[in-house]
């Protein structure tokens, strides 16, 4: 059976599959000559010193959309595939974003406290909060995952615009500038790829012209947004509310963010059901098994489609 190597967690189910057709070894005993498939997730990658020191390897598989952490350029020129699991999620990550949005301007987590405090009872209602209807909405990044939010969205009646790259064939207005985006808009939601183009795009400026009455959501990746850049904002008042599901150093996230009200905080749990990792999972071992079986891949990333 070929040699995979298993970088992070995977689920029993992937375990059980995988194990029918891979001798599977962990990052701390492998020989590098054997190994010719990789099982990774979009949070530990493949460091570039393993990629480089496994000479047989002809696959990766990531555990996850995004694969920032994999240098997939890199691999593609040494003939080697990545893959990875695009749509099975789009809807999962949606919900986290509309969740994320809806709790910061509803103050889901403050008038849980008031509840739970008794501060119903002993001081009477709580403050009133702000209509999440009729909101002008930016998303940053209106691919796969970005559509789906903007489909999710529609019962609260927003207008919606969007900043990317390229213009697409869709009813929103496009901005080629990130920062006049944010200007217009009252939420902006972060859904790019993570990486070297995007790597804290969200700075100081955008944050500040979204401004005081603005709400930053980020399902993306931590290292889209100036995260000292964000702090800073959310603590003298230049932002409003944040909703966050992606940090710079994960899972570290920093006291000074931990300790404001104004943000609500999510362990990178955009995907993280039952449902919609079981579907990632099946399509992370799909990826490996059709590659063993006829040496060709369902969804390889965007680098690797000519392999
Ligand atoms: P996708 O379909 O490839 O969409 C990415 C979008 O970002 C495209 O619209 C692309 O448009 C735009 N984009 C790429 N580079 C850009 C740049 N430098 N500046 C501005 N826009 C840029 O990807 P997806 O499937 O929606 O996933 C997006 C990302 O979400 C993933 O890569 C991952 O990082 C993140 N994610 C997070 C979670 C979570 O648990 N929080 C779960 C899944 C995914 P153009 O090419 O036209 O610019
Ligand atoms: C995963 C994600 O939690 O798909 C992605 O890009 O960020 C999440 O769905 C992550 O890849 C770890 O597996």
């Amino acid at each position: 059976m070929p040699d995979l190597l298993q970088i992070g967690g995977i689920t029993e189910r992937m375990r059980s599959r995988l194990s029918e057709a891979f001798d599977i070894h962990q990052l701390d005993s492998f020989d590098a000559e054997s190994i010719t498939h990789i099982v990774t997730n979009g949070h530990d990658g493949v460091a570039p010193d393993l990629l480089a020191s496994l000479p047989n390897l002809k696959m990766i598989s990531v555990y996850g959309v995004g694969y920032d952490a994999v240098d997939a350029g890199a691999a593609a020129q040494r003939g080697v595939v990545v893959t990875h699991t695009p749509d099975v999620l789009n809807n999962e990550v949606a919900t986290t974003a509309v969740l994320l949005m809806l709790s910061c301007y509803r103050e889901l987590l403050r008038d849980d406290a008031y509840v739970r405090s008794g501060q119903w009872e002993a001081e009477g209602n709580a403050p009133l909060t702000r209509s999440a209807d009729n909101q002008k909405v930016g998303i940053l990044g209106l691919g796969r995952i970005g559509q789906a939010i903007a489909d999710k969205l529609k019962p609260w009646a927003p207008e919606i615009s969007y900043h990317s790259r390229n213009a697409k064939d869709v009813p929103f207005r496009y901005f080629d500038n990130l920062q006049e985006m944010a200007r217009h808009v009252d939420v902006l939601i972060c859904i790019t790829p993570g990486g070297p183009s995007t790597n804290k795009m969200v700075n100081a400026d955008v944050l500040n012209a979204l401004g005081s009455n603005g709400t930053l959501i980020n399902v993306s990746r931590g290292s889209v947004v100036d995260e000292e850049a964000l702090i800073e904002a959310l603590q003298n008042g230049s932002l409003g509310w944040a909703g966050l599901d992606v940090f710079q150093k994960e899972p570290h996230v920093p006291k000074a963010l931990r300790e404001l009200s104004n943000v609500v905080l999510l362990p990178h749990a955009g995907s993280a059901t039952t449902e919609t990792r079981a579907a990632m999972g099946d399509l992370t071992v799909d990826n490996l098994l059709r590659h063993i079986h006829d040496g060709s891949v369902i969804t390889a990333v965007p680098e690797c489609r000519h392999l």
